[in-house]
């Protein structure tokens, strides 16, 4: 009975959001789950964001009832765009291996062909439906217009799975979204309240513990946050009274009249244009400046550099990733300093990055002594590298990442400021150290990249050092780069390989690359389909701009000849 009760009810929702005739993802497209999930014209998008709620409800299901979550959002993409993800039980992105079978229900082209789908799929991965077993679903949304029904349609997708619960969370950053689901998962209370709780409670410790002698005047307290006019200004409002020794003035916040969703604005636009956002002027000459996107899942820094011009000096997301290296790798070294500790504690250490990330951070980093290793674009791949290390800190150069820590080192950690305090040393440089990684694990999201988050590390970092951002610009200079997109007609044509830095297929372009590589200085290039827009990315760096620029241009130009 319960079964016939589950054919009917998919049966039912299927018919209810049928796939356009050209198919789902827009201009003739198939759905395809992408970098960061299903995304496509606001519009269009009503199918797939109801399968990926079935699609939820299954993966709970299947994980014997943990909660499993959704976000819709297509972040740092235009307001007409969304999007739909799905969040695993321990707060990071899907299993990479229910991806295909995430493709193949978006696209399943009539009521029928989900069911059977649906049917098989559940036969071949052993899911208990129609029985009495729970599943349970968190969901949020961001800013969009479209959110609203996108996520009625998402709730109709959850509710046709027989035992199926949907809790609503309401309008969040992504990251809010991911926190909650980890900590629902690991019984802690999974409110937006708690949420913030956390984040200005282990703020606090952190500053707690900035030695006395570093403590900033006030001008460096001044920090004014470009929100993107999405969702992350919004919050940061709710909480930046309560964050003590910082004066944060929030632009593009998303209210009324201030602006467009990413419209001018927000990390990618500063990240890609390096120009100031809608909102700034020359006025702010020489203040931090922090950037989120609509989203806030990403971050970067900047200063208006002259009050001549709209540029910025910027520190993109490798910057703020050397900041993280730099502070953790000096709190290991305190806690395992030789002469002066009899109970060091070894971590293994491990830092992420992807082609795109600037070639003297990766320098830097590597002179640094410390073990850098890359994936291809995406926080799915990049999370899940950095699970291997007792500490792991990724970034994409475009704001996008956080730092991980494991569960052992964690209870090593706490062990030893156990032990350190009851030995009445928890006045030693050891102790502050060992608390100090203990309140950044807390401070830092441990499900995604987190902007809101991961801006209080930065600030909490900059106030340890004293430093100020021309300190942190001068880690090292960034390699000249550009980066480009060409529409061509069909961006799957092109396959890549080692962490998309080069290109497989079709194999007469790679030969292009190189042709034009080898005559730039320091020159280094590479292209790779976006998986969040229709168009092919390319990348170029060299020792100067002007060469940079060229460089991208006459690759990109290939890219359009060949593939048209
Ligand atoms: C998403 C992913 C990022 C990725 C970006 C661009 O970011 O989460 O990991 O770097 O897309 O991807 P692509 O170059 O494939 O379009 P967001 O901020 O849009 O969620």
């Amino acid at each position: 009975e319960h079964e016939l009760e589950q054919r009917r009810r998919l049966l039912d929702v299927a018919s209810r959001f049928p796939l356009p005739n050209d198919g789902g993802g827009g201009a003739g497209c198939r759905f395809s789950y992408g970098t960061a999930g299903f995304r496509a014209d606001g519009a269009t998008m009503p199918p797939a964001v109801c399968r990926a709620g079935i699609l939820a409800a299954f993966r709970s299901l299947k994980l014997a009832g943990a909660a499993v979550g959704i976000v819709i959002t297509a972040s740092h993409n235009p307001v007409g765009d969304n999007g739909v993800k799905i969040a695993d039980p321990d707060g990071g992105m899907m299993a990479q291996h229910w991806e295909s079978f995430a493709d193949a229900l978006a696209n399943a082209p009539d009521p029928d062909a989900l069911l059977q789908l649906v049917l098989q799929f559940a036969k071949d991965e052993g899911i208990p439906l129609g029985s009495h077993h729970t599943a349970q679903v968190l969901l949020g949304r961001d800013t969009r217009p479209t959110g609203e029904y996108l996520l009625d349609a998402a709730l109709q997708g959850i509710n046709a799975i027989v035992g199926a619960h949907a809790i609503d969370m309401g309008i969040l950053t992504t990251p809010q979204l991911h926190w909650m689901v980890r900590s629902k998962n690991k019984g802690v209370k999974a409110s937006e309240s708690a949420y913030f709780t956390q984040l200005i409670n282990s703020f606090r410790h952190m500053l707690e513990l900035v030695p006395k002698d570093k403590s900033g005047d006030e001008l460096a307290n001044k920090l004014i946050v470009d929100g993107a006019n999405g969702i992350g200004g919004v919050k940061l409002e709710q909480i930046k009274a309560e964050l003590s020794g910082l004066d944060i003035l929030v632009r593009n916040s998303g209210k009324e009249g201030e602006g467009i969703l990413n419209h001018m604005c927000g990390a990618d636009f500063v990240q890609k244009e390096r120009v100031t956002p809608h909102g700034f002027s020359p006025e702010d000459v020489g203040v931090r400046c922090a950037s989120l996107d609509g989203d806030a899942d990403r971050l970067v820094y900047f200063r208006v550099s002259s009050a001549s011009d709209n540029k910025v000096d910027l520190v993109d997301g490798d910057k703020i990733l050397s900041l993280f290296a730099l502070f953790i790798r000096e709190q290991l070294d305190i806690i395992n300093d030789g002469s002066k500790v009899n109970k060091p504690l070894p971590a293994k250490l491990g830092i992420v990055q992807t082609a795109y990330a600037n070639g003297a951070s990766t320098q830097f980093l590597k002179d640094l002594g410390l073990e850098v290793v890359f994936t291809p674009t995406g926080v799915k791949y990049l999370h899940k590298k950095a699970l291997e290390y007792d500490i792991g800190i990724y970034f994409e150069a475009n704001g996008h990442g956080t730092v991980v820590f494991s569960e052992n080192f964690i209870s090593q950690l706490e062990s030893l400021s156990k032990e350190l305090s009851s030995q009445d040393d928890n006045g030693s440089a050891q102790y502050h150290a060992v608390m100090r990684l203990m309140a950044a694990s807390q401070l830092i999201n441990q499900a995604v990249g987190d902007a809101l988050s991961g801006l209080l590390f930065v600030e909490a970092i900059l106030q340890y050092r004293g430093w100020s951002f021309q300190n942190w610009c001068e880690l090292y200079s960034d390699l000249p780069s550009r980066q480009l997109k060409v529409k061509v007609i069909d961006r799957s044509s092109i396959v890549t390989t080692n962490a998309e830095t080069k290109v497989s297929q079709p194999s007469s372009l790679q030969e292009l690359i190189d042709k034009e590589t080898v005559n730039y200085s320091h020159g280094r290039c590479f292209v790779r389909p976006s998986g969040t827009e229709d168009v092919v990315r390319v990348y170029a760096e060299a020792s100067t701009q002007v060469e940079a620029d060229s460089l991208a241009k006459s690759v990109a130009q290939h890219v359009g000849r060949l593939l048209g």
